[in-house]
């Protein structure tokens, strides 16, 4: 068997390395050439634990290739992006020109599986009539399905593993034959269905943790103005047993959860949950920066910002609501801005300038320390120094994260994002 992987990112190239360790021939195609010119190396221009490791060993071993060109093969999986358009639609470029090459070399027999997340009705909307110009019986000369990968970043490798996973055909038999190729790989248990309902799936999942943070952060906000604590309402709340209130915070970010809901909403002709949910998470950074400006009397005050990924231990700032923040910050207000975050190369940035290498760099001076994300290594730091260091010992911790008796203890004046 030889697998085409078009789209090699954060899913794409995981995958083709999991076919590849498994025994599979399979060559990986990108628009991107020196995402190209380093898999043949064997080597990686994104993150994600472990699997550095793994390139280097299937490259090596002649399992997987990068080519420039899309030929034949026995199976196309299409991992390519789909961004979002200004008007919140989803943007299918990616997925119409990556079809459209595939269908120049697809033959009887072969398979096409496409894992981009996509708005539902994409498989029958969009990939089926091009794939119905090569004259091929679709579900009886060529198998066509809907396959969403699920993985946690950070947790790729593992995940795609362990994870369950679906699979929408266009009919059965194409179900079949694409579970037959994942069975290579996958160790979760493989559910059938068609390809819209796989489609909406995907985009449900991802909009129920979103919808579950909006209600947290709308407590979050009440809490404030009602003079409660919001965490310890979760907390007891919890203790029901069907009861799950997600965690409140300064935003959500990543690539997924601030997108996906988008492409429900875009189909919809009813409803408001999911656009009302998206609004919320969307405006919690303007609700950090009002906390701020109630805080701040000096409109020149300096802020240190610990944290700017999209969530904690990773170097993805996607759709981060700190980086939000930031920008508001550095448009709306006089605000001086210093800082920090030990995962991001501040070559990477378009605030290169006021990034900086040490946490006591970044909050020699503030008024204010705003803890954006809870990156593990920001647990032990030295408080001690960090009193000394700054103007003010004020601290805003967006995600509940750091030992607050013990700062109030060294002095600091701790505020706190869903604390009234
Ligand atoms: N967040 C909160 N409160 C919470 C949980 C998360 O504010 O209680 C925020 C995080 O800080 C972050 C954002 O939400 O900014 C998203 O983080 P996440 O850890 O919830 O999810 P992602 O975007 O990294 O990955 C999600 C996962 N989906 C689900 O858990 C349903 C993953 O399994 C998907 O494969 C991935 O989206 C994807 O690619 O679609």
């Amino acid at each position: 068997m030889k697998i085409t992987v078009i789209g090699l990112g954060y899913i794409g190239l995981p995958t083709a390395v999991m076919f590849a360790k498994n025994g599979v021939d399979v060559v990986g195609y990108d628009v991107n050439k020196k995402v190209l010119t380093a898999l043949n190396q064997g080597e990686i221009i994104i993150e994600e634990p472990g699997l550095k490791e793994l390139v280097k060993e299937v490259v090596n071993n002649k399992k997987l290739r990068g080519v420039n060109e899309i030929g034949e093969s026995d199976v196309f999986i299409v991992s390519v992006p789909t961004p979002i358009n200004e008007d919140k639609t989803a943007n299918m470029k990616y997925v119409k020109q990556a079809t459209e090459s595939v269908s120049k070399h697809i033959k009887k027999g072969d398979i096409f599986v496409l894992e981009s997340t996509s708005p539902p009705g994409t498989i029958e909307e969009i990939i089926l009539p091009i794939l119905s110009k090569t004259g091929l019986n679709i579900g009886e000369d060529i198998f066509v399905a809907y396959s969403p990968e699920r993985v946690l970043p950070g947790r790729v490798i593992q995940e795609l593993v362990e994870n369950d996973r679906l699979i929408g055909g266009v009919n059965e038999k194409s179900a079949q034959k694409v579970k037959e190729v994942y069975s290579v790989f996958v160790k979760g248990n493989i559910y059938l269905t068609d390809s819209k309902t796989a489609e909406m799936c995907k985009l449900m999942e991802n909009t129920y943790r979103d919808v579950n943070i909006a209600l947290a952060n709308e407590l979050a906000i009440t809490c404030e103005e009602m003079g409660i604590n919001a965490w310890e309402v979760i907390e007891l709340s919890n203790k029901h047993p069907r009861v799950n209130i997600h965690q409140p915070g300064p935003g959500v970010g990543g690539h997924c959860l601030a997108v996906d809901p988008w492409f429900i909403v875009e189909k919809q002709k009813e409803g408001e949950i999911i656009r009302m949910s998206r609004e919320i998470n969307d405006d919690m950074p303007i609700h950090v920066l009002k906390t701020l400006k109630n805080i701040l009397k000096n409109k020149k005050a300096k802020i240190a910002i610990l944290g700017i990924s999209y969530k904690p231990n990773i170097d993805d700032m996607r759709e981060s609501p700190i980086i939000k923040l930031i920008d508001m910050i550095l448009e709306k207000t006089n605000y001086r801005l210093s800082i920090h975050d030990p995962y991001v190369s501040k070559f990477n940035t378009k605030i290169e300038d006021i990034m900086v290498d040490s946490v006591e760099e970044a909050v020699e001076g503030a008024d204010i320390m705003v803890l954006g994300v809870n990156h593990d290594k920001y647990r032990d730091l030295d408080f001690d120094k960090i009193a000394d260091l700054m103007n003010v010992k004020h601290i805003y911790d967006t995600r509940n994260f750091l030992d607050q008796q013990m700062l109030e203890k060294l002095g600091f004046e701790v505020t706190l994002l869903g604390r009234g």
